[in-house]
């Protein structure tokens, strides 16, 4: 029996979209959608694409032929992805080049161990040549927290695991995929949940989506092993609840974007020869989903050494330890990349003083909804067993940054770094609302931060503290009593 599809994804012109109503729609609502229209002028859509809209190889062969870069073979599978090689855009390009003389149908029918279809997947393009304009991120996508942090920051401190990892593999999650026809992804939820946009170059994709609230049916009665292909042959007796999963659909046309919400398992086939553009993000509006997932990890994590425990010195510094190296980061670095955040927020409204008066108010609603995230989740960081009071000695040095006074962060050259780029992307968010906003002007934030620049800010209640004292309007100790310091 085949997978049931019980909708279509939505398609929406991007061009009658503002920010807003994109957010409303489809951020907050964790929905898919397609969006047309928001390609145009990319250099990427002449430069890749030959005159009969095939993927122009040579272009790439030529200018980057020398990059690295990781090839998948969707033939292999290992563990719950497909085997991975690393070899030069010349290599890959070389490769596809060949496939095109013996026609696709025949390499792609074949599934033994002696073939192979190669996949280039997760070349950070941007970071690599950041000089060669290829594209601009649509405003709907440019509220990107992690893109802009990891411009400026690393995301892990683990030392042992930063060491060990190819520097430009952590650097961004901003990327490009070239695949023959035929090539494909296994289902899977995006990294630390987070949102992905993708945009078809040229090519063609067939998208298939599980809303979250599906997601128990795709795994084994235990809830640990995921299914692989959802067109490969399913055993019913390990995946119980597979044939109740109602999927939503898509096919993906060249010029055409597609977001994808947090925690939405899909699965996506290369119906032609296909390039595209994918991002990695996450924002105030899905959060949450970066924290949970976290929190499941850890617990896992946590479980898989619980009969060494009682041999461990410093049982809680290995969860964390294997947390950042399974998950990309752990508890620590997240509340890092927190309080760097709430404090590039605060000092941007402080800032804001003297803009455009219509601009301010707008960016500040955007501010105080993004504090209200930080705040929320931080909130539900506390209670964790990792930031209790009576563990703090065995905080690992290099994994506590964010322990430390507000002035310090803030005197850092990447936190000037962060602040621009926050108030850069704000700005672009905001620069539709111009005309619409109310005349009266109050800056929420209390302007004068030097009476909190001593303040330490060592352990996410603190954190909740400081967005208490700088926003006195906006939270008061009673609305969160239970998480009071
Ligand atoms: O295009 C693909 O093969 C996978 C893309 C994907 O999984 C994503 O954009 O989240
Ligand atoms: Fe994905």
């Amino acid at each position: 029996m085949g997978i049931q599809v019980g909708a279509k994804v939505e398609r929406v012109d991007g061009r009658q979209l503002g920010y807003g109503d994109f957010a409303e729609r489809y951020l907050k609502k964790n929905i898919p959608v397609v969006l047309t229209g928001l390609m145009d002028g990319w250099q990427a859509c002449t430069d890749w694409v030959t005159a009969d809209g095939r993927p122009n190889l040579r272009f790439f062969a030529e200018h980057f032929g020398n990059s690295m870069v990781q090839v998948a073979d969707c033939f292999k599978k290992d563990f719950t992805d497909q085997k991975r090689v690393e070899m030069s855009v010349s290599e890959y390009i070389d490769y596809c080049l060949g496939i095109s003389i013996n026609s696709h149908a025949e390499v792609t029918n074949r599934n033994d161990d002696t073939e192979s279809l190669l996949y280039l997947k997760d070349w950070h393009f941007v970071k690599e040549h950041p000089k060669y304009v290829a594209y601009t991120t649509p405003l709907l996508f440019v509220d990107d927290w992690l893109n802009i942090y990891l411009d400026s920051h690393r995301l892990s401190h683990d030392s042992d695991i930063t060491k060990n990892k190819n520097e430009i593999n952590c650097s961004d999650y901003r990327f490009i995929y070239i695949g023959v026809k035929g090539t494909w992804t296994p289902l899977h939820a995006d990294v630390f949940r987070s949102y992905s946009w993708s945009g078809n170059v040229c090519g063609k994709k067939l998208w298939l989506f599980l809303p979250p609230s599906q997601c128990h049916l795709i795994f084994d009665r235990y809830q640990k092993s995921l299914v692989y292909d959802v067109h490969g042959d399913i055993c019913e007796k390990k995946f119980p609840g597979f044939n109740k999963a109602i999927w939503w659909e898509c096919t993906q046309e060249q010029n055409e974007i597609i977001f994808v919400p947090s925690g939405w398992y899909h699965q996506v086939h290369n119906l032609e020869d296909t390039i595209s553009i994918n991002h990695n993000w996450f924002n105030g509006h899905n959060l949450s989903w970066v924290w949970n997932l976290l929190v499941k990890d850890y617990n896992e994590a946590k479980e898989y050494i619980e009969d060494i425990r009682d041999i461990c010195d410093d049982f809680e510094s290995i969860c964390q330890r294997n947390l950042a190296a399974n998950t990309g980061m752990n508890f620590y670095d997240f509340f890092a990349f927190l309080t760097r955040f709430a404090l590039a927020s605060m000092s941007l409204l402080r800032d804001l003083k003297d803009e455009d008066f219509s601009q301010s108010r707008s960016i500040s609603r955007h501010v105080i909804n993004n504090m209200r995230a930080i705040h929320s989740v931080a909130s539900s960081m506390g209670s964790v067993d990792a930031f209790a009071e009576a563990k703090s000695r065995f905080y690992p040095h290099e994994n506590y940054v964010a322990g430390s006074d507000a002035e310090r962060i803030m005197e850092g050259p990447d936190f000037r770094v962060l602040c621009a780029d926050l108030g850069r992307i704000l700005k672009d968010m905001c620069a539709e609302h111009h005309q619409d906003e109310a005349m009266e002007h109050k800056i929420p934030c209390r302007t004068d931060l030097s009476d909190l620049s001593g303040f330490k800010i060592r352990n996410p209640a603190e954190l909740v503290k400081l967005i208490e004292l700088a926003f006195p309007d906006h939270f008061n100790a009673c609305e969160f009593k239970s998480h009071a310091v």
